[in-house]
This record gives C-alpha cells, sequence and structure tokens, in this order.
C-alpha cells in the first residue's frame, strides 16, 4: 500500500509538483503509433528520449506518435510503470551533476505471456505503424555465429507449432504481419535497435526464413512490403538499482520506481528507407538518417561494444566492479589504446564524417564518467552472444591480413577463463549466458582440454576459428597466462611486450 501511494505521486495529475524538466507536450492529446519491444533501461533512455524530443518539436503534428511499451518475458517493468502512467524519469548523469527529466511517450505497457492473441491483435492494428525492438541478442532466436534463424529455439519450435499465439520476437512478428496481410492492412516498419551486425537486415533474414517455413505467399507479401531499417544505436545505459530509485526521488521529489540513468552523449544512425512522412521527427532530435548504416554499427560494435567487452572480463577478474574503475587504472588505459589502434581500428573503414582516433578518445571519455556505474558483470553477460560481432569479426580480419591480435586473444581467453565460472580468489561467479552450461570448466578437465570444448561451439567461433590452429594457439597461449598469473599482470605483460 505504501508503495501504491508512493507511486501514484508520478501520475500525470501530480507531476507540476516535480524538480525536473516535464514533457513538453499534452499527453492526453498524445494516439499510439509505434509499439516498441522490449521494456529495458536502454530504449527508455535512447529511443523514448528522442521520440519525447520529436513529439516536442510540433505537437500538434507529432502527437501519432504515441509508443505502447511491451515485454516478452516478465511483467516487471509493466507492474512499475502502470501505476505511474507510464511516466518515468531518465537522469542524465556526467561529473557536471545530474539532470533529471520526466518522459512522456510512453503510453501504457503489455506483457505478451498474459495474453499473446491480444498482443498480436494490438501489433495488427492499422494505427501502429512503427515497431522498434530491443530485446537484447538473445531475444532473436538466431545462430550469433551465422546470423540465421536457429529453427531448433524452443521458443521457434513452439511458435512453428503454435503460431497464432507467439512466444518469441520473431514469432510475434510473423503473427501480426500475417494477420495484417490477410485483413488488407499496410504492414508496420521493424526498427531494431539492438547492439547486432546490421540488424534490419539479420531480422530480415530471420523474418524471411520463418516465414518460409510456414507460408509462401506470406514470405512474399513481407519480401514485397515490410521496411527493416537497420540502425546503429549507442548510449551508455547501465541498468537501474534500488540507489536509482532513492537518487531520483531526491532529484525530482517525486517517487518513481522505474527510472533510468544514462549518460550524457547519444547517437541513432537510422537507414533512410523509413520515409519522413512514415515516422516521427527523430531527425530533428538528431537522429542521422543516411543510407549506408554499416559502417557506422562495425565502427560501434568493434570499437565500444569490443573493448567494452575486454574491459569487462579483463576488469571483473582483475577484481574491478565497473568500467570507470578499470579505465583509472593506467594499466587498462594502456591496454584499451593499444587495443582500439593496434588491433581494431585497422580493421574498421571510417563512416563518412568521422575520425575513428577522435571517436576512441571520446569512448575514453565516455567509460570514465565517475558518475555512471556500469558494472563489468553486467556487460559480461550473454558473452556467447556478443563476441561473435564484438570480438571475432575482428579476429578474422586479422588473421587474414597476418597481424597481430594479442590483446583480441587476451580478451577471448578471458571469456572462456570468466564463464569457466571462478574468480581468481576462487569464488564462483554467476555467470549469466544462455550457453553457461556449456561455458562452465568441468573439474576433472585440464585447461586445454575445457578450452577445445568450448572453441568447437560452432554458434559461438563458427566452423572456422575453432579448426583453426592459429586461434587455438593464440588463444591457449593468453589462457594459461591468465590461469598463472591473472589477469592483471596479463595485461600489463601485453602492455610491456608492446613498448
Ligand atoms: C554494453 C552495451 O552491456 C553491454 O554489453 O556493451 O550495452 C553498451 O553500453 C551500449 O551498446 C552503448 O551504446
Amino acid at each position: 500500500l505504501i508503495e501504491q501511494n508512493m507511486t501514484e505521486r508520478l501520475k500525470s495529475e501530480t507531476l507540476q509538483s516535480a524538480k525536473a524538466r516535464l514533457p513538453g507536450f499534452d499527453r492526453r492529446a498524445l494516439r499510439p503509433g509505434i509499439i516498441h519491444i522490449g521494456l529495458g533501461a536502454f530504449f527508455r533512455a535512447h529511443g523514448i528520449a528522442y521520440n519525447d524530443d520529436a513529439i516536442e518539436t510540433d505537437p500538434a503534428v507529432q502527437n501519432g506518435w504515441g509508443i505502447i511499451g511491451v515485454s516478452l518475458r516478465s511483467p516487471s517493468q509493466r507492474d512499475r510503470l502502470a501505476p505511474q502512467d507510464g511516466l518515468y524519469t531518465a537522469i542524465e548523469r556526467s561529473a557536471s551533476g545530474d539532470r533529471p527529466r520526466v518522459m512522456g511517450s510512453l503510453l501504457h505497457s503489455i506483457v505478451a505471456p498474459e495474453n499473446p492473441m491480444g498482443l498480436v491483435e494490438t501489433l495488427a492494428d492499422p494505427a501502429i505503424r512503427i515497431v522498434t525492438i530491443t530485446v537484447t541478442e538473445k531475444g532473436y532466436c538466431h545462430d550469433p555465429a551465422t546470423g540465421r534463424l536457429d529453427p531448433a529455439h524452443p521458443d521457434i519450435v513452439l511458435d512453428l507449432q503454435n503460431p497464432e499465439s507467439p512466444v518469441s520476437l520473431p514469432g510475434f512478428l510473423i503473427a501480426a504481419l500475417a494477420l495484417r496481410e490477410a485483413r488488407g492492412i499496410a504492414p508496420f516498419a521493424v526498427v531494431s535497435c539492438d547492439n547486432l551486425p546490421s540488424n534490419g537486415k539479420l531480422l530480415h533474414g530471420l523474418i524471411r526464413d520463418f516465414a518460409a517455413l510456414r507460408d509462401d505467399r506470406l514470405a512474399g507479401w513481407i519480401e514485397r512490403n515490410v521496411a527493416f531499417p537497420t540502425t546503429m544505436v549507442d548510449r551508455i545505459v547501465p541498468a537501474s538499482s534500488h540507489d536509482d530509485l532513492l537518487l531520483a526521488q531526491n532529484l525530482t521529489g517525486l517517487s518513481d520506481l522505474a527510472p533510468v540513468i544514462h549518460e550524457p552523449f547519444r547517437q541513432w544512425v537510422i537507414e533512410d528507407t523509413l520515409r519522413a512522412a512514415d515516422r516521427p521527427a527523430w531527425d530533428r532530435a538528431g537522429a542521422q538518417f543516411v543510407s549506408d548504416v554499416e559502417p557506422f554499427e562495425l565502427m560501434k560494435l568493434r570499437m565500444l561494444n569490443g573493448t567494452h567487452s575486454a574491459l569487462a572480463y579483463l576488469g571483473f577478474l582483475s577484481g574491478y566492479e565497473t568500467i570507470a574503475q578499470t579505465v583509472a587504472d593506467p594499466a587498462f588505459r594502456d591496454f584499451l589504446a593499444g587495443l582500439w589502434h593496434e588491433e581494431i581500428i585497422p580493421t574498421v573503414p571510417a563512416p563518412a564524417g568521422t575520425d575513428l582516433a577522435a571517436y576512441a578518445v571520446r569512448l575514453l571519455e565516455r567509460y570514465a564518467n565517475p558518475a555512471i556505474s556500469h558494472r563489468t558483470a553486467q556487460i559480461a553477460m550473454d558473452g556467447s552472444q556478443k563476441l561473435p560481432q564484438r570480438i571475432l569479426g575482428t579476429i578474422r580480419n586479422r588473421l587474414k591480413n597476418g597481424a597481430a591480435w594479442d590483446r583480441l586473444a587476451l580478451t577471448v581467453a578471458a571469456f572462456i577463463r570468466y564463464t569457466a565460472g571462478t574468480d581468481e580468489k576462487g569464488h564462483p561467479i554467476d555467470v549469466k549466458d544462455p550457453l553457461a552450461d556449456r561455458l562452465k570448466a568441468d573439474g576433472q578437465a585440464n585447461p586445454a582440454a575445457h578450452l577445445r570444448r568450448v572453441t568447437s561451439i560452432e554458434s559461438i567461433f563458427g566452423a572456422d576459428l575453432g579448426r583453426d590452429e592459429r586461434f587455438l594457439e593464440a588463444v591457449e597461449a593468453a589462457y594459461r597466462v591468465l590461469l598463472s598469473g591473472g589477469a592483471h599482470a596479463a595485461v600489463k605483460a601485453i602492455n610491456r611486450a608492446a613498448k
């Protein structure tokens, strides 16, 4: 009850007392035009910020772009957001202070498993013209190494048996598109905002594979009519903690069970297949519409997410809890500079108008933001889904060119060391990964046997790397260094060797 009373205080009527920037439009005039799938902190701090800005540029014209949120699994976000009318505080944090803002374009939220057919109906509503998606890498039910649909994925198996009442992301999209096609309703555009290579193209391929398993005519209609723009999204948004609820309350004077904390920086690059008339004025909020997003995506996945994962595994094993703590260590700064300049940047074609060295400088500033507590353990999650596009593609480039990749090898070894499940003090690590069982070290096996077992997982390492002796030897050597002297010594040894 107390909780209920508190959350009541973020309802529209009581907002005026907030010490925060409020939505610059009348929420009562807002109508839904977008369904967003995946209610985690990221989209609420990124996409919704662009959307609120876009609506504010011209509320009378833009008010058809309210958002209905969807959780594919857990009711927890909806349960927090519903009593506060979908309103929540986004807090921009930097060394110079905190800037709270109440976000207004999320209308209400739906929990898919509570009524899957109801959600399919909502997705088929002609008013819905865009579906945006942040379900993280593992929500796509694909094989990360090949980018193709995994027909053996348990959710895909279920959805093929029971297409009208889906559970998976591809299942919901197909069911809703099928209904729209049958009713003669134009499709929605599908806008993936996850950190996957060519995310639009990838999702398009999954939907094509899935539709072909169901019905060729539907597959043809989707092929001819549905836009899947590729996007690059960027903003550092750590998972919210209990302390963040207190921070929000202290800053605004309002209770909020669903605040999000984010850095000042944001970037959204979207393929211009989405016509201006068919979307909110996200460009007026700073989103870039370009014909080729891939160079932006490659730069971001390799330079940001790749080094994030490297710092997460090596930093965690070295005893650091956050990215900011890790990069405050001069040994890690050296290592990171080498990783960027010697190993990653040579594999990245610069997107038009971008200087990669300056991009790296900016990234280091963002990582070092002392006000953002981005936990190494959070970034370490789901490594089996992340490594292929963040690290392994870069390694393939290096191998092809016969160039050095010591720091990338150490990163792969640190992933294997971390997911084996014990830290350097012998304490268990809570490994969160869909393949956790297969990554866990078996107490009986020797290190070389464990390494061979893990590198033979083709959904991570592909059919090539696990059989490439150059790859196996380098990763094994790095793994032995990690086991004998620990992660911090391994990082320092690489720095020394490079001098
Ligand atoms: C991070 C990303 O959690 C992770 O794996 O690397 O969430 C990263 O913070 C964002 O992609 C930044 O845009």
